[in-house]
């Protein structure tokens, strides 16, 4: 056998045993499976990590909480849904990352999104271990005294499991501004401290300015960093972005600061096709749309006499770049191979893991530019972490001082992927993010014994 089929063939071997322990959580398969195809010949080469199995102790969680939240809805009959807290690792740092509110999170979705977040968290290069957690409550259609007594119940329970020092949940999908509010008046008020335990917070009660708009515009920056590696920028760029919630919204306000033009936007009904643009006027609307009103994506083509395409994803336009803010497997093979034919040549995901392998294989056997979320999104949770440090200082930053903040910590982002995934005239930002993010965590671990 040559060398790659050695490696393919330990890469089965992992996988199978990950396979067989974690039956039927497909995307926790899909994720390690990404991570060990660049790892693997790396623990190879680096044989101190192989003999302390490093990364078979990284695919097993330090620990998982799994709960019931019952509540009552406003007709007074009980509810119970699933919470879950995957504490993923914390060899860096106290277990950090976001809460998913959406009727399709389980376990196996969950152990992908903490899985991913601890390479992530080592990325941003601030001290934060990595994890994640939920329910398979769906806010759509929920009053708010509804999304209020259901969030105080989840943490009614979680409290006992996250600490400033110890856990530090944020937001996700489902989970923004509104229920961090609710979560954090209930935990305050049985713990009674006022305290760094959640990000996202209010500007007026602790919470970071850019943290709302982190996610989006640390993609947009690392997009900005890739385009700038062939000498590119977003002037007169056609941009796709799926989704419309808060790293789609404020990815389009940097886009379009930056001189590009955002052509779609979508939900998970459809999308919307403006070929003139949404410029910020239309994106106050979006805004107001999705943010007060709630209501659907269909409505900006009501208002503004643009196409809807009911049931499909936007992939099918035209465009320079494409920015997948919505969720996971959103881009397959085919979609792939439908924006590289149509002169796409610059991916950077705002979602996590939006692409299916299929459509990795698409981007990188064409060379485009494909930042990975583990990378590309990074910018929300650092700021997160810059959230946790302003809580610990009790101060608070100006708009410009984390802004700036944020954008250096893209740049370095960006600088660690072509340091460790420079393969000749290519890029390859998937290992370059794979193996930037684990050696951080895997020294931690190694330093620390086996724990
Ligand atoms: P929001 O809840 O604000 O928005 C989610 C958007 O994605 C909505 O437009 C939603 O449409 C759409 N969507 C969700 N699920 C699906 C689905 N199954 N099919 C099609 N569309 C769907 O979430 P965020 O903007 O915060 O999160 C978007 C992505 O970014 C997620 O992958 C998240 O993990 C990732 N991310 C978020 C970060 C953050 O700071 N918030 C940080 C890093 C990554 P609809 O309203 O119809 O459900
Ligand atoms: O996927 C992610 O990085 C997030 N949802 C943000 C996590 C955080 O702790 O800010």
């Amino acid at each position: 056998m040559d060398m790659a089929n050695v490696m393919e063939q330990k890469v089965q071997d992992f996988m199978a045993k990950v396979i067989a322990s974690n039956p039927g959580e497909v995307e926790f398969h899909q994720a390690v499976h990404e991570v060990v195809e660049s790892l693997i010949p790396f623990v190879e080469e680096n044989p101190q990590y192989k003999d302390a199995k490093i990364l078979e102790r990284m695919v097993e969680p330090e620990r998982v909480i799994l709960f019931r939240v019952p509540w009552l809805n406003d007709k007074g009959g009980v509810e119970i849904n699933k919470g879950y807290r995957i504490e993923m690792n914390s060899a860096i740092g106290p277990y950090k990352g976001g809460l998913r509110f959406h009727p399709t999170v389980n376990l196996g979705i969950l152990k992908f999104l903490a899985f991913e977040q601890v390479l992530k968290n080592s990325l941003t290069t601030l001290p934060m271990g990595g994890g994640k957690g939920g329910s398979d409550f769906d806010p759509k259609g929920k009053s708010d005294n509804e999304v209020m007594r259901f969030a105080q119940s989840f943490m009614t329970e979680l409290q006992r499991h996250i600490g400033p020092n110890t856990d530090v949940p944020a937001g996700d999908i489902g989970v923004g501004g509104r229920e961090i509010g609710y979560m954090y008046g209930q935990y305050k008020r049985i713990r009674n401290e006022f305290t760094g335990v959640l990000t996202g917070k209010g500007l007026g009660w602790g919470g970071s300015l850019i943290r709302p708009e982190a996610t989006g515009y640390g993609a947009v920056y690392f997009a900005r960093e890739m385009l700038a590696t062939r000498k590119e920028t977003f002037t007169g760029k056609v941009v796709c972005i799926s989704g419309s919630g808060n790293v789609a919204q404020y990815a389009t306000e940097k886009v379009t600061e930056l001189g590009g033009k955002v052509v779609t936007l979508s939900d998970s009904a459809g999308f919307i096709y403006d070929p003139a643009g949404i410029d910020a006027e239309k994106l106050a609307f979006v805004m107001e749309l999705k943010n007060v009103k709630r209501g659907r994506i269909k409505e900006y083509a009501e208002k503004f006499g643009c196409e809807y395409h009911e049931g499909q994803r936007p992939w099918i336009i035209k465009c320079d770049v494409a920015l997948p803010c919505a969720t996971q497997n959103e881009i397959n093979g085919e979609e792939a191979q439908t924006l590289v034919d149509n002169g796409c040549y610059c991916i950077s995901e705002g979602a996590n893991m939006p692409s299916t392998p299929d459509a990795i294989t698409v981007y990188i056997d064409s060379k485009i530019l494909y930042g990975p979320g583990k990378a590309a999104n990074a910018g929300g949770v650092a700021v997160s972490g810059l959230e946790m440090t302003q809580n610990s200082q009790r101060l608070a930053w100006t708009r410009e001082e984390v802004d700036a903040k944020l954008d250096s910590i893209m740049i370095d982002i960006h600088e660690n992927c072509v340091k460790w995934g420079t393969e000749g005239e290519f890029i390859n930002y998937v290992n370059g993010a794979n193996i930037a993010g684990f050696v951080k965590v895997a020294d931690a671990m190694l330093a620390q014994g086996v724990v």
